[in-house]
């Protein structure tokens, strides 16, 4: 049922439940479309708190309520029950009836191929059973389910089990988001890791009879090694006999922490060398890990309020970003998470979409599970680290855990840990997450005597409902070079605490070059005024791998951006610079892979948008393809040497090492493909015996106009396998030429294996749509037309993928006023959608400037 008005929640309304629940027990009769849901729990008034005895419900149909035995009628509305109540402990016990098998929204309890799954955070558990769904109600679980399926799973240790029924029982108090029931005809691949006190822990990861048994593998071995490196790096040891991992195919999202029983997109979780690219190992390696850290950071101690969600998923993601440096490169991981952040956080922050890490108020919290929160919630954590030291974060880090294990906490408490354990005043810190935008930091110099300076200047533009923003702390990693390649001073953190600061350098022989803002220590634009040649010289000589990198990266911007205004040919130094690169063997691959990449047209559409000129998305493709040309011309003589250097033999490893040698290889591939017609590609596709070199095969030849041959070759190959499918979905029209993209978008939705109930093949369709950016904004209107369209009809069935995905208009006001007239359209005619979800209707409302957050 949808609500008539939707209600904005604030943070500043906060206010405790009126009543613990000791214990919950819950019986379920599962059933595909009468799911019978029983629960009992032990309720005692909050003396400290008193208030209605409400509890959230949605989309439930009661059967019976009763208080200490006696049946009740409590008051029913769309959004829960009231209900009046003892003044003293009693026992709450009712049943409902729910239908998994029509539930197509995927939250709360639903059925993939067959399986009954759950997904309760953020505000899933209400579909479930009426109950107080708020983080800070926690409670022990104790769950019978019954049903004739040979796997019944529930959160906690197993307590019993026989012909149809399972019993679980969960010792750690939880919230209710963290519940979790899985039932279904599955097999287990098993695994066991004893933990540093020498506890025996049962793992499994549990997937549909078939060829998914065979993909578990590498996702097994993730596990046990996020659970050695979470005891050695953070002390943190698991706490139950067994942690379960389930596949599901139609998920909303990647995966989720559920208290020892996470349930994991598909597409997140199953791998083998020849479906599964380098990517998706690294990234199926980081999820894994982020949902096991989550077992402290999220679980033992979780969040006061959904307001409080950067407390778990920030804290996550920097803690999954460290575990992936120690599995390869801190440099090269750094340098992929600073491109994600400038591209997509930043982007958001600049837009109608702007929030802080910390929102004060949503209408719907399912859309703030951002780019926002999550990733830049984890700069802020590496701000912190970076101005406390590592010691001292990780002390900070013994105390946070000891503190607060078993309670619901605010990002208050997080920075108390700090404040009391390091002596420092965090009360400035703390604006960056209150204040949303992304700062710009100024720099100029200046040198005399040989006391060189660096002034800084902080400014953060407006974002929807804050206008003026105060100076924040800013870490600011520094180095000075000479000018002859050596390093004079080594990297240094300048503290910036006002608006504007200058920093000191005495006793110099000679002016310097600056290296700023080193391993991309804040999350900030860095604006200087710094001519071509000093890129180049950063670019070769930098003795920190970020700067180095982003040098070139600058460099690449300018070239790329004077192409497209000034019809001007790719400057020498740049070209120059990533030859010099390419040719250093003693670089790792992955970082001359990274040399090579160029900024996405997106990108370079927001960097013309910042520089005042209307972005022509179609003049930034071309532009983009005559770059790569050139580069391709350039570089003609060394491509093949490296591309050979680059081949491995023997079997497929998905390690960093390997998986940097091939992303090398293929960067060479792509670029060799402009000069040899594809012939390289071809025969890469034919030799290939992984998904990795498969796929950039078929991707260069796909991007030169050729291929057809060999996409219908995967299809055929690939057709029984719905996550290649997914690929080859995406791809297809990812690769597709601008004019073309909306029309192969709709050719694949009218294919049999087109199911827009399923997120990931959805998404693939659309994603890539929406991602292929001179095909969305293609002049004629057509593919915003046509995703407009799809989200309509996908908003009845599943408002938070519809949601999310509206996010592709979000910078609309970039574009000349007849795209904007168009988008203008497109939004309006969703948001008069009739029975449009709140989800959907929340993230249209901000992007048309209706609702600041
Ligand atoms: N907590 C999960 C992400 C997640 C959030 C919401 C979901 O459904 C609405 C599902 C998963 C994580 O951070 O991995
Ligand atoms: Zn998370």
């Amino acid at each position: 049922m949808k609500d008539a008005a939707p209600q904005t929640i604030y943070l500043k309304d906060y206010r405790p439940f009126g009543y613990h629940i000791d214990d919950v027990h819950l019986t379920f009769r599962l059933s595909p479309e009468a799911t019978r849901v029983v629960a009992r729990m032990s309720v005692r008034p909050n003396a400290a708190y008193p208030g209605a005895f409400f509890l959230h419900g949605q989309d439930l149909k009661l059967i019976w309520a009763k208080i200490d035995g006696a049946e009740v009628t409590p008051d029913v509305t769309d959004a829960g029950l009231t209900c009046d109540v003892p003044d003293a402990p009693f026992v709450w016990e009712a049943e409902v009836e729910i239908s998994p098998a029509t539930n197509t929204a995927l939250e709360g309890l639903y059925m993939s191929n067959g399986m009954y799954c759950t997904q309760c955070e953020a505000e899933g558990f209400r579909k479930i059973t009426f109950y107080p769904d708020r983080p800070d109600v926690m409670s022990v679980f104790t769950v019978r389910i019954e049903g004739d399926l040979p796997v019944l799973l529930s959160n906690g240790n197993p307590m019993g089990q026989g012909d149809g029924w399972a019993e679980w029982h969960d010792p750690w108090p939880k919230p209710a988001y963290l519940f979790a029931l899985v039932g279904g005809d599955l097999v287990a691949h098993p695994g066991q890791f004893t933990t540093m006190s020498g506890k025996d822990v049962d793992l499994n990861i549990y997937v549909r009879p078939g060829p998914d048994e065979d993909k578990c593998a590498f996702g097994m071995e993730a596990l046990k090694r996020s659970m050695t490196w979470d005891e050695e790096v953070y002390g943190r040891e698991y706490d139950l006999d067994i942690f379960n991992i389930v596949a599901v195919d139609d998920f909303n999202m990647g995966a989720m922490e559920n208290k020892g029983l996470n349930i994991f997109n598909s597409s997140c979780v199953l791998a083998s060398p020849e479906t599964s690219t380098d990517a998706n190992f690294e990234r199926i390696d980081a999820i894994i890990a982020h949902e096991y850290f989550h077992n402290w950071t999220g679980n033992r101690i979780t969040c006061r309020d959904w307001f409080q969600l950067c407390l778990k998923e920030g804290l996550t993601v920097f803690r999954d970003q460290q575990y992936t440096g120690d599995q390869g490169s801190h440099a090269v991981k750094r340098i992929e998470d600073a491109i994600v952040l400038r591209s997509h956080q930043f982007r958001e922050d600049n837009g109608p979409l702007a929030h802080p890490v910390r929102p004060e108020s949503f209408i719907e919290i399912n859309n703030f599970y951002t780019i926002t929160v999550y990733e830049k919630g984890a700069e802020l954590i590496g701000m912190l680290k970076r101005l406390v030291g590592d010691a001292a974060y990780y002390k900070a880090l013994d105390l946070y855990f000891t503190r607060h294990d078993g309670q619901a906490a605010t990002i208050e408490d997080w920075l108390k840990v700090f404040e009391d354990s390091t002596g420092r005043d965090l009360t400035q810190f703390k604006r960056w997450y209150e204040q949303a935008g992304t700062p710009r930091l100024a720099v100029t110099e200046d040198f005399k005597d040989g006391t060189y300076a660096l002034t800084f200047t902080q400014t953060t533009p407006p974002t929807p409902g804050q206008d003026t923003k105060a100076p924040q702390v800013i870490p600011v990693a520094v180095g000075l070079m000479s000018d002859d390649g050596t390093e004079v001073l080594p990297t240094q953190v300048l503290e910036m605490t006002k608006a504007e600061q200058t920093f000191t350098f005495d006793g110099l022989a000679a002016k310097p070059v600056p290296s700023i803002l080193r391993d991309f220590s804040a999350p900030v634009i860095l604006q200087r005024d710094q001519t071509n040649a000093e890129r180049a010289f950063l670019m070769a000589h930098d003795t920190d791998p970020f700067n180095r990198w982003d040098a070139g990266n600058a460099l690449a911007r300018d070239v790329y951006r004077r192409m497209v205004t000034e019809d001007a040919a790719p400057d020498a130094a740049y070209l120059d610079g990533i030859a010099a690169i390419l040719r250093d063997d003693s670089l790792d691959p992955a970082f001359r892979a990274l040399v090579l990449s160029l900024p996405s047209e997106d990108d370079m559409a927001q960097d013309l948008a910042d520089a005042d000129h209307i972005p022509d998305p179609t003049a930034i493709h071309h532009a983009g393809e005559a770059l790569r040309v050139a580069m391709a011309q350039h570089l003609q003589d060394i491509l093949p040497r490296v591309r050979a250097d680059m081949a491995i033999n023997g079997p497929y490893s998905p390690d960093a090492k390997s998986a940097g040698k091939r992303s090398l290889g293929n960067a060479c591939l792509a670029l060799l493909s402009r000069l040899d017609g594809g012939a390289a590609a071809a025969a890469q596709y034919k030799a290939a015996d992984n998904m990795t070199m498969q796929i950039a095969a078929l991707a260069c030849l796909l991007k030169i106009g050729k291929g057809a041959d060999e996409s219908a070759a995967f299809r055929a190959q690939w057709r029984e396998d719905r996550l290649v499918m997914d690929k080859w979905f995406g791809l297809t029209v990812s690769s597709a030429a601008p004019q073309d993209a909306a029309a192969t978008a709709d050719r694949l939705t009218a294919e049999p294996d087109f199911d827009m109930k399923n997120p990931n093949r959805f998404r693939a369709v659309f994603g890539a749509l929406a991602g292929h950016a001179a095909g969305f904004h293609d002049p004629s209107g057509v593919s915003y037309r046509m995703l407009g369209d799809w989200l309509a009809r996908l908003d009845a069935i599943n408002p938070q993928t519809t949601a999310r995905m509206t996010t592709a208009f979000a910078t609309w006001k970039r574009y000349d006023s007849n795209r904007q007239a168009m988008i203008r359209t497109v939004l309006k005619g969703l948001e008069a959608t009739p029975n449009l979800s709140r989800d959907t209707g929340e993230m249209v409302g901000r992007m048309l400037g209706d609702t600041p957050s």
